[in-house]
């Protein structure tokens, strides 16, 4: 039973004068000029590009807004299961780009533009990122979205509207600079619900009574109330009508604007304090990517936006008028990582507390409905609150945290009574001091699932973090999703000829939503006119990124050599060290090389790019040796071309669209066994590059795809990692000459006062190389040798990124979504009806 607002003999006029969708190149004008003249009050006489992209961004929003009402309708009457989304992290980038190849109707607005006197990509590029995210795992959210409503899965993604996203970098004498990123001055994409709120209660205590019938009664009072407002963006799906949602909650003062008392005895500071207080939950996005800091304030927008979205999600549910048995058929929640495990004593305690459900009956639907995705096994990385920090803040909540854990733990002592030592390993409060509450066992005790996200990773999860728990639950409640990314954005968007060159040999763009379709592309391998294209693309890209390189750096570089690129989050798993240590390498190589003998040598550019966590001082200083090293290398006139080095500012998405088309190599480098699985690996194959990279993550499946031919594979394994660090403490372990050899020039002063790097160097010679920098050195600069000779017979190099091209169709984020749904979700499809209803 749905209720609706307007009484059916209203409802004519209702359909009569309902909005209706552009299709002409006119009537797309006709819809930005009235936005133009009326929504920013601009005219022809003051339209900058700006206004412009304003204006075409208002008119693709309309025409979303009319899908979107119509499949919030559809989903709504259906009344079917729905995929709820919860993610601290959705990298969305750029939107107007995705809604007009979504809608289909880029061309009308392209010829529509230059008839109003703008280009294009001039107004594409107007658009700020919305970067509500830190690397690889809020993109991947992002990505997931696009799948969920191209496939046409009723879903909806949740997380919290960060005034400041990911904050932008400037580099200033070669060091990191952060910059705030208001990125909402102008936000055409989001609709903000002022009449959709909830009310989040913090601290105050727990009572407890005995109710007439005896039961026990616990109420959560007193403290402290902040007001979640929710924001919508619409999620259009490619070559479909389903247009889902994404809620972002916004926090503000629960008594709205003014403290009216303080107000009128004049004390004006105060009266605003609490809504600045209240409004400093959701101002700004975490900076640190894989790294745990455990602040107050973190804590805060966890449970600020567990608690909105459970509340919208049970409110949703309770309209339908079913039965609580039935929540988890109409019901299902992923945890994207550690970070809304709140979730989970949360939907308790609505179930207990409120709805007024037995333990053992909220129990069971709680786990039914979460699923939850571990991103990490990095110990850094894994969440632990401490007890008296959530017993201040969530009293009520940290009651139902251990209960969780006593009915766990007793449940462990029936079934394994002979294994005592078990209990204080797997118990969700470490006992440390102070206490902590271990996230990720809460979220694997309270979900029906747990998935790694690349095959090696779902495996080791299985070996380390959580090996007590497949014992205790059995293998079944542990599975894999390996990872991927979205063929609209990452090929299409990214890489426009490319997409048209394939889809010209392949007979239409279907491979856009079933990226197998690429497999029939070997056909063309060896044909001439189709190589001679690819490689013309290829070029093309190289040169825009020349071009970007001069205009932004200063750096001139030459198209024709081999365009080595690494970007990413700046950490030290991810060894960018190992990459400028290697580029040091070829510089000393070089510099003792006669002019001839460097002739001979394979010209390349390794550009570099990615942001250092604000506090991880460590990574900042690899992002100082780069630039330090570049600016050597650069200026060395006896270099010239042969070598350069550029680190590329303020990596983002629209960038990396850029970025990702014009490698040659890229380099996925990361120590095996830390990097779960990578998806900027993906987004370059795709794209016709091939990687240099470790046996880690999804490198191990693009391998299996591609074909060890076709990439470039060095290092040690994952098994081998601990033996080898015991090595360095207990071993008779000998640096690595060449690498002794990079560090006796950096300690000379090469690249400027060696003591700005001395730390980093230490941690290798002096303090154990936890990341196995020295190890994996010979192997990675011989596996450079490889590429330099193999890049050198270009005919060779095009067959291979032909070939790994049309072996890609695995990593789409489709057959990841189907997966999910599949394997975790137990969700259908909800397609549109061919009459538009
Ligand atoms: C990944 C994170 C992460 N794993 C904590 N873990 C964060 C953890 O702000 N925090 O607190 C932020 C991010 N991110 C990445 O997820 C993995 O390192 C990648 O290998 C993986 O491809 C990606 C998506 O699964
Ligand atoms: P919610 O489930 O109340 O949050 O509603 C989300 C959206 O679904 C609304 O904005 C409507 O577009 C649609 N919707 C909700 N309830 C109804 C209904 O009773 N009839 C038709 N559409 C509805």
């Amino acid at each position: 039973r749905v209720e609706a607002s307007v009484p059916e003999a209203q409802r004519e006029a209702w359909r009569k004068f309902s909005a209706k969708e552009f299709t002409t190149k006119d009537q797309f004008e006709s819809e930005v000029v009235k936005h133009i003249e009326t929504t920013l009050a601009r005219s022809l006489f003051n339209c900058d590009e700006a206004a412009a992209y304003a204006g075409t961004a208002l008119a693709f929003r309309d025409r979303l807004v009319i899908e979107w009402n119509r499949t919030q309708q559809r989903q709504t009457f259906a009344d079917q299961k729905r995929v709820y989304y919860l993610s601290l992290e959705f990298l969305m980038g750029r939107a107007l780009d995705n809604a007009m190849l979504n809608v289909q109707q880029k061309d009308v607005a392209t010829a529509g533009l230059e008839d109003l006197g703008f280009r294009m990509e001039d107004i594409i590029s107007q658009e700020r990122d919305a970067a509500l995210g830190n690397g690889g795992l809020g993109r991947l959210a992002a990505c997931f979205l696009d799948s969920l409503a191209t496939l046409n899965y009723p879903a909806w993604g949740y997380a919290l509207r960060y005034r400041y996203g990911i904050f932008r970098q400037e580099i200033v004498d070669g060091y990191q600079v952060e910059v705030p990123d208001y990125w909402l001055d102008f936000n055409p994409w989001e609709f903000p619900r002022h009449d959709v709120t909830v009310d989040i209660q913090f601290y105050g205590e727990v009572r407890k009574y005995m109710d007439d019938a005896g039961k026990q009664i616990s109420v959560w009072e007193n403290g402290e109330v902040v007001t979640a407002v929710a924001y919508d963006a619409p999620i259009p799906g490619y070559g479909t009508k389903t247009t889902n949602n994404l809620r972002l909650w916004s926090s503000k003062a629960s008594h709205g604007e003014f403290d009216f008392t303080k107000f009128n005895s004049g004390e004006y500071e105060a009266s605003v304090a609490d809504q600045q207080r209240a409004e400093t939950i959701s101002a700004v996005l975490y900076p640190n990517d894989s790294l745990d800091r455990g602040k107050e304030l973190r804590l805060k927008q966890q449970y600020f936006w567990c608690a909105a979205s459970l509340y919208d999600i049970v409110r949703r549910f309770k309209k339908s008028g079913k039965a609580w048995k039935d929540f988890s058929n109409q019901v299902a929640i992923q945890l994207n990582d550690t970070h809304p495990t709140l979730a989970i004593p949360e939907l308790m305690r609505i179930l207990i507390d409120q709805e007024g459900l037995e333990w053992d009956e909220a129990w069971s639907i709680t786990q039914a409905t979460f699923g939850y995705t571990n991103h990490t096994v990095l110990p850094e990385a894994l969440e632990k609150w401490s007890v008296p920090l959530v017993q201040q803040l969530l009293p009520r909540h940290l009651q139902i945290i251990y209960d969780i854990n006593l009915q766990f733990l007793q449940y462990v002592q029936r079934n394994f009574p002979k294994e005592r030592e078990m209990l204080g390993r797997v118990s969700i409060i470490e006992e440390s001091e102070p206490k902590r509450v271990r996230m990720a066992y809460l979220a694997v005790i309270g979900s029906h699932k747990v998935n790694g996200v690349a095959e090696l990773h779902s495996d080791l999860i299985k070996t380390t973090i959580f090996r007590d728990f497949v014992k205790i639950y059995g293998p079944d409640k542990f599975t894999n999703v390996t990872n991927g990314i979205t063929p609209r954005r990452w090929l299409h968007q990214a890489n426009p000829r490319l997409s048209e060159l394939i889809a010209a040999k392949l007979g239409g763009y279907d491979f856009l939503k079933d990226l197998n379709l690429l497999s029939k592309l070997e056909a063309f391998v060896d044909d001439k006119e189709f190589r001679k294209e690819f490689q013309e693309i290829k070029y093309a890209n190289k040169v825009r990124l020349a071009k970007y390189t001069k205009d932004v750096h200063g750096i001139s570089v030459n198209p024709n050599s081999l365009f080595d690129i690494q970007v990413k989050r700046m950490h030290e798993y991810k060894r960018q060290q190992l990459n400028i240590f290697g580029v040091i390498h070829r510089y000393l190589e070089l510099k003792s090389m006669t002019p001839d003998q460097r002739k001979k040598v394979q010209p390349r550019v390794f550009f570099f790019g990615g942001k250092a966590a604000p506090g991880y001082w460590m990574a900042k200083m690899v992002i100082h040796l780069i630039n330090q090293v570049g600016k050597v290398v650069n200026n060395d006139k006896e270099i010239g071309d042969v070598l350069k080095v550029v680190f590329l500012e303020d990596y983002n998405v629209s960038k990396a669209e850029m970025i990702v088309p014009a490698s040659d190599i890229s380099e996925h480098i990361s120590t095996a066994g830390t990097e779960a699985s990578g998806t900027s690996n993906m987004k370059f194959v795709l794209n016709g590059g091939l990687l240099i990279g470790t046996c880690d993550g999804a490198n191990i499946e693009i391998t299996r795809e591609v074909g060890e031919d076709n990439i470039f594979l060095f290092g040690n394994l994952s098994e081998d990692v601990d033996d080898l660090r015991h090595q360095h403490f207990y071993g008779d372990y000998v640096l690595d000459p060449m690498l002794a050899a990079v560090f006796a020039s950096i300690r000379s002063g090469t690249f400027g006062d060696a003591g700005q790097f001395s730390a980093l160097v230490d941690s290798i010679v002096d303090h154990g190389d936890y990341y196995l920098v020295s190890d994996d050195f010979k192997s990675y600069v011989d596996t450079q040798k490889l590429i330099d000779e193999t890049y050198k017979d270009q005919e060779v190099w095009l067959t291979k990124t032909i070939t790994a091209v049309s072996r890609m169709g695995f990593f789409s984020s489709d057959r990841c979504i189907d997966e999910y749904a599949e394997m975790i979700w137990n969700v259908e499809p909800l397609p549109p009806q061919q009459n538009g209803a």
